[in-house]
């Protein structure tokens, strides 16, 4: 291996850890040392990092010794339990969880968006939602033109952001389903093959999901807008990977299609896919294993010159979890 940083993976047998993998070596991040960490369940479990076998290793306290950066991606519990014993042990911290995303004192960052938030960190920064990342980094060079003041969304996320045992039960209900046998549920309420579950994360007492609020809490913060007015639906589809989004965003000022067109053409991150004319849109499908985030239907509200539609889509294992997370790191090694 190459000399650079002794980096850990934790919660590297996942979906978002698989992407970690795979992006470390796809941008040739500059890894001097790899450390495997997940459950007791994958405990020597062999992972392949450059040609490499490396087996896994059981997350504990200990495990960050002589790290310098520590990919978290386990959940916000196991975030919350061993990222201070990271940062104790001297790495910085790139927190994939909701664990840390609100707090005061952790940035919360999309490189596209807010990269001068990373400078301010102290140990951790937390990377945002799915949803949130592929949203702003559209919203932003639209933001900078017209000042955002009001958006509507309604989400169409994929299985895949629910993890790999949510991968299986849909892989598994579209079997039971062609040899006619009952939809078994194990991962989700309902059936989710051939279905759309208006349902992501717990609902709350004010009746939006914790995935809706997110939504509202992490725009907020990343676009340093603190009362900007979100209104989040969240609504699971049988996508394998890939979220889709329809956004209505309201502005200071008129707007147009053209110009926005042409500001999201040379956004970075952004990659305009829109001549609906000939069928073209983002689809999901198209932007698995892709980087942009993909914006189409791009058009000006009927009744209020001020407002746009657009539909975003993205990888939400690539730009919405680890590919986010590595470009924040490259900026954190830049510096
Ligand atoms: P997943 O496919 O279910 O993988 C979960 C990972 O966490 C596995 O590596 C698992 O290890 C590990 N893990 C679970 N319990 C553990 C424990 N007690 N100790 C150590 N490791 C443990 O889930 P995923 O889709 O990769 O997502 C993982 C987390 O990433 C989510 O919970 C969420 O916090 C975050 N995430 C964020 C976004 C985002 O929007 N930015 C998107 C998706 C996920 P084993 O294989 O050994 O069980
Ligand atoms: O459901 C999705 O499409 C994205 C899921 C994200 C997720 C899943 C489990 C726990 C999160 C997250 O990133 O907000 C968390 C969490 O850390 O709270």
């Amino acid at each position: 291996m190459s000399r650079g940083f002794k980096v850990a993976i934790a919660g590297a047998t996942g979906a978002v850890g698989d992407a970690m993998r795979t992006i470390l070596e796809e941008r040739e991040f500059p890894v001097e040392e790899v450390r495997f960490l997940a459950s007791h369940r994958s405990e020597g479990k062999k992972l392949t990092f450059r040609g490499e076998e490396i087996s896994v290793q059981v997350l504990g306290n200990d495990s960050f010794r002589g790290i310098d950066l520590a990919l978290f991606s386990a959940g916000s519990a196991i975030s919350k339990e061993f990222a201070p014993a990271a940062v104790k042990a001297g790495a910085v911290v790139v927190d994939n969880s909701s664990a840390f995303r609100m707090e005061e004192d952790v940035p919360l960052v999309v490189p596209e968006v807010n990269p001068e938030e990373i400078a301010n960190h102290r140990g951790i920064i937390a990377n945002p939602n799915c949803s949130t990342i592929q949203m702003v980094v559209a919203l932003k060079p639209l933001h900078d033109k017209w000042r955002l003041s009001r958006i509507v969304v309604s989400t169409y996320q994929s299985v895949s952001g629910t993890g790999r045992r949510a991968m299986a039960e849909l892989e598994e209900q579209v079997r039971s389903w062609v040899e006619g046998k009952k939809l078994e549920c194990q991962v989700y309420p309902h059936p989710i093959a051939f279905n759309c579950l208006p349902h992501i994360d717990v609902f709350l007492e004010n009746h939006y999901t914790k995935e809706e609020m997110k939504m509202v809490q992490e725009t907020q913060k990343i676009m340093k807008l603190p009362n900007l007015p979100v209104n989040a639906t969240a609504v699971r589809v049988p996508v394998m990977v890939g979220h889709s989004e329809s956004v209505y965003a309201e502005f200071e000022e008129e707007v147009s299609s053209e110009e926005a067109t042409l500001l999201l053409k040379e956004a970075p991150g952004v990659e305009v896919v829109d001549d609906p004319g000939k069928n073209v849109y983002p689809l999901a499908i198209d932007a698995e294993g892709k980087d942009p985030c993909y914006v189409g239907r791009i058009r000006v509200d009927l009744y209020n010159r001020r407002a746009l539609s657009f539909w975003v889509v993205a990888d939400n294992l690539r730009k919405g979890a680890a590919l986010n997370a590595i470009q924040i790191a490259e900026e954190l090694i830049k510096e």
